[in-house]
């Protein structure tokens, strides 16, 4: 592993960690509204997943993507005014959590409605493979949203025409508060795609080295042209839900089990005993990951709100049927 590359996968790790906290502490003084979906505990997703994809590669997610967002290079700042509903956000302040989006960074959203991701995904693949372009998609979902009918339909459709899109599953064992053996009949949801010939691979999604690999693994088969390739990483959120959620269906001890396997943890301990990082490396990323956090929550609450409540309701240019001629 290249030093620089150990640098930049233990500062989005950081950066994840505490741009979530500091989220949610916003959230609590009431300085962001609607709902508030964290991802501490599985940031080795994101930061995995996204650390092995090209600059051409689309990125579709969920409404659990702030660090999708960090990790695809949307700054900080960006996030959090978009958090926070102002005009500097991502999204101009009109999308906020579930709905961030950077088309220059090929980032597509951001989606409140579970199984939509399925569909704008091989949307985008059809494009690319239609123009013979060499990106592929990354399209992540949770092990609930498996069960919607848009995920066989999209996987059906992916297989047919070797669309470049690798699904990526976000298995943290819940949805909402169902656990996953009380909402799938498989819960392997590898083997989902065996149905339609998609080939499926469970990784542990603790371990940010591990997904790195197998993404790694993933998007050169896409890119050799082998079609569409499932993988399932097998993580787990620390906080409830949503911030409307105590989680109180899980007991403290799971919670600690799984917490023991930390993922930003587990890499600091890695990065260091292998030497990629030193300790004081370490701590100067941590600094400077706390004063980015912190920056970016003032620019949010200094940044001013949308100017106009009807701006972006339609696409521009808009017409109605018949206008031109009237
Ligand atoms: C079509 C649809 N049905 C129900 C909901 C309500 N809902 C929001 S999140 C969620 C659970 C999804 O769980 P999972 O796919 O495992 O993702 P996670 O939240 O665990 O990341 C549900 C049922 C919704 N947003 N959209
Ligand atoms: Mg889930």
């Amino acid at each position: 592993m290249q030093k620089s590359r150990a640098r930049a996968i233990y500062h989005d790790l950081l950066l994840a960690r505490e741009f979530e906290q500091a989220a949610a502490e916003a959230y609590t003084q009431g300085k962001i509204a609607g709902f508030l979906h964290l991802y501490p505990g599985e940031e080795a997703v994101a930061v995995g997943t996204l650390h092995a994809a090209d600059t051409g590669d689309y990125v579709v997610s969920t409404y659990r993507e702030h660090v999708h967002a960090l990790v695809r290079g949307i700054p900080a700042r960006a996030v959090m005014a978009e958090l926070f509903g102002r005009a500097t956000g991502c999204s101009g302040g009109y999308g906020g959590s579930m709905h961030l989006f950077d088309r220059e960074r090929r980032f597509l959203g951001g989606y409140a409605i579970v199984g939509e991701t399925f569909t704008v995904a091989i949307g985008v693949g059809y494009w690319i493979a239609m123009n013979g372009y060499p990106d592929a998609v990354l399209c992540y979902f949770g092990d609930g949203a498996a069960n919607q009918g848009t995920f066989h339909e999209s996987l059906n459709m992916a297989a047919l025409w070797k669309l470049p899109v690798l699904f990526v599953c976000e298995n943290n064992h819940y949805q909402i508060g169902t656990e996953i053996h009380r909402h799938t009949a498989v819960p392997e949801i590898h083997r989902h795609g065996l149905a339609y010939g998609i080939p499926g691979r469970k990784v542990d999604g603790m371990d940010v080295l591990a997904v790195w690999e197998a993404t790694r693994e993933a998007l050169r088969l896409i890119r050799d042209g082998a079609g569409p390739q499932l993988l399932e990483c097998e993580t787990y959120r620390y906080r409830g839900h949503s911030m409307a959620d105590p989680g109180a269906y899980r007991s403290a001890l799971e919670v600690a089990e799984l917490a023991a396997r930390d993922p930003v943890t587990q890499f600091e301990r890695r990065a260091c005993g292998d030497g990629w990082l030193r300790p004081e490396e370490c701590e100067a990323i941590a600094a400077r990951v706390r004063e980015e956090v912190e920056d970016a929550v003032r620019f949010a609450e200094e940044s001013p709100e949308p100017q106009r409540l009807e701006d972006f309701v339609y696409a521009e240019p808009f017409r109605l049927y018949g206008e031109e001629s009237a």
